[in-house]
């Protein structure tokens, strides 16, 4: 957009509420929708809460009766939150002669109720690229919305449902319109890359997953089915992107990378042949997926920079593994985390306490195996002990209305589902009582100052605040550590000031930790 130019289409990235070092990745959700209409030549601004405030004034200043509309991206929790006060100033600041567009995961899986919300005009129900192209065509041209599948949107104070739209060809995605976000904003130290200091997200190669873990979004929001781009596209945006951005590190956000494990061996079989320099993280990995690679394929993608490896380990207890349908047995995360170790490869696990009709004893066990897997490959990182939190269009949401959830009737009530925080009220483990569900925050709190703080605060870019931070809280992990370990997690008053901090911090807070 040329500097003096005002934009037409106006799409804004809300914080999320985990917004911290390199958490703080490109808003690829409203960069991807933004594509196919910069390419037509629309004039776009797309700001990101997380580095920049979104004040009124600043709105005020974008908004022209040039403007077709402003969109907004929404993930259950603190992301809507954020989304809502947004739209309200902008509906206050063009007094509804503006249509505002919610898409995103949260409106995907909700859409009656989020269009409901008189701030709202138009929900994009599922992957935003063609929809929303087809709907500033409509807008920009006034023509009606009623052919464009794909959305649920208000006309004369009564609400339409289109047609849903099939999912897209991936491989017809553009590249990102990185022009339109201060990159260099995104380009952090890593928590998981280590020692590498320009890395960056770069965006998913594959969309969607076949499995079906209960407590995920995926298949609710992508239909069950794995779509990859060809291994020739991957590797030109991974190599491009790299190039482009003197890049020593990336991530890969796909559901699950390795599913096609042809297409990823021809992805890093082509950055070991294009000597493209860069250590990797991948966000998904399936522990089965892993061991049923041969030694060939993972050699291969060690030599390409594969580093770190998250793993969705989740559970120490069998009993819940199954009841969350994840297919693997502790057993197989041990398997894999020695031959990680054997290969060069980190792994980082990914842990959920408090799924319905876990017990104590489960949870024990999952916290066993976390600290065992620790002492087999002590260079395995223990992501938190996430507390479950039923999210609307999973299959776990339907275990936990049985269980006797009463999920929030609003958008609104939506924003204060959070994901790690006690659940003082019952709201989301009514399965609990008071004692118990301060004992799931205590071990999800000690978790992630036990054993994913330090991570975290290795990605923090200013070197002072990183050696003042590192100084504070290595004691503290090692203390909460100790407490996790041995199960000493029911009585734990000092987290009062953690959480009064972290909700101060992270939830309330106007300003990003970068
Ligand atoms: C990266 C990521 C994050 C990042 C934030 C994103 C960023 N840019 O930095 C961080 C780490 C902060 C994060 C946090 C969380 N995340 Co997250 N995250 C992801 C992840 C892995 C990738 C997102 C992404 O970049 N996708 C690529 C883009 C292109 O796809 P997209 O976001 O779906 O956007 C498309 C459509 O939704 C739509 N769209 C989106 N926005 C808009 C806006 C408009 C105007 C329009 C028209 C269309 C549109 O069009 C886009 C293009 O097709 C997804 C999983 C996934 N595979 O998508 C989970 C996912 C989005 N996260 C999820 C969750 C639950 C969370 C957390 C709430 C919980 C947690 N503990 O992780 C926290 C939130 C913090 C909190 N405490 O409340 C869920 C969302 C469920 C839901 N109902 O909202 C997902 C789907 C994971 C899952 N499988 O369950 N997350
Ligand atoms: S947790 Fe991972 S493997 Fe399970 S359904 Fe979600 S994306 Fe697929």
């Amino acid at each position: 957009m040329r500097p003096s130019a005002k934009p037409q289409i106006i799409l804004i990235y809300p914080k999320t509420g985990m917004d911290f070092g390199s958490t703080v990745a490109p808003p690829h959700a409203v960069l991807s929708v933004a594509a196919p209409l910069d390419k037509e030549g629309y004039r776009i601004a797309i700001l990101d809460q997380r580095n920049q405030a979104i004040t009124r004034e600043l709105l005020q200043s974008l908004i022209t009766s040039e403007t077709i509309c402003i969109g907004v991206s929404s993930m259950t929790g603190t992301q809507v939150k954020n989304a809502l006060k947004i739209t309200r100033i902008a509906r206050e600041l063009t007094d509804g002669k503006v249509p505002i567009v919610w898409g995103g995961t949260h409106s995907t899986v909700l859409p009656e109720q989020t269009v409901a919300h008189p701030d709202i005009d138009v929900v994009v129900i599922g992957e935003g690229e063609l929809t929303f192209s087809e709907l500033i065509h409509a807008l920009d041209a006034k023509r009606p919305l009623k052919d464009i599948k794909g959305i649920i949107y208000k006309d004369g104070g009564l609400i339409f449902r289109n047609e849903n739209r099939p999912l897209m060809d991936i491989e017809e995605l553009l590249p990102v319109p990185w022009h339109l976000v201060d990159v260099d904003s995104y380009i952090h130290r890593d928590m998981y890359v280590k020692h590498r200091s320009r890395v960056l997200d770069i965006g998913q190669t594959s969309r969607g997953c076949p499995f079906r873990c209960g407590f995920c979004s995926s298949a609710s929001i992508r239909g069950r089915k794995w779509r990859a781009m060809s291994a020739d596209k991957a590797l030109d945006m991974i190599s491009s992107t790299v190039g482009r951005f003197k890049l020593d590190g990336l991530w890969l956000r796909d559901d699950e990378f390795y599913i096609d494990r042809k297409r990823a061996f021809a992805i890093t079989e082509g950055m070991i042949k294009n000597n493209i320099d860069v250590s990797f993280y991948t966000s998904g990995t399936r522990v089965d997926v892993f061991l049923g690679a041969s030694d060939e394929e993972l050699l291969s993608m060690k030599r390409a920079g594969a580093h770190t490896l998250k793993f969705g380990a989740e559970s120490g207890s069998q009993r819940v593994l199954d009841l969350m349908q994840k297919g693997i047995t502790p057993e197989m995360t041990h398997k894999a985390n020695r031959r990680c170790q054997r290969l060069g490869f980190v792994p980082a696990f990914g842990l959920v306490i408090g799924y319905p009709t876990e017990t104590f004893e489960d949870m024990d066990m999952t916290i066993d195996m976390a600290y065992a897997l620790k002492r087999e490959n002590p260079e395995a990182q223990l992501e938190t002990m996430a507390q479950f939190t039923p999210l609307p269009g999973t299959p776990s949401f339907a275990l936990a209305l049985e269980h006797g959830l009463k999920p929030p009737q609003t958008l609104e009530a939506w924003s204060d589902w959070l994901f790690d925080d006690y659940d003082i009220e019952g709201l989301k483990l009514p399965w609990y009582n008071r004692d118990e569900r301060m004992w799931i925050g205590n071990i999800s709190y000690m978790s992630i100052l036990g054993n994913a703080l330090g991570n975290a605060l290795d990605s923090v870019g200013s070197m002072p605040l990183r050696l003042l931070f590192k100084s504070i809280s290595g004691p503290a992990s090692a203390y909460f550590r100790y407490r996790l370990e041995h199960k000493l997690y029911r009585n734990a008053p000092e987290l009062a000031l953690v959480r009064y901090l972290r909700r101060k911090l992270f939830y309330e807070s106007e300003s990003t930790m970068t």
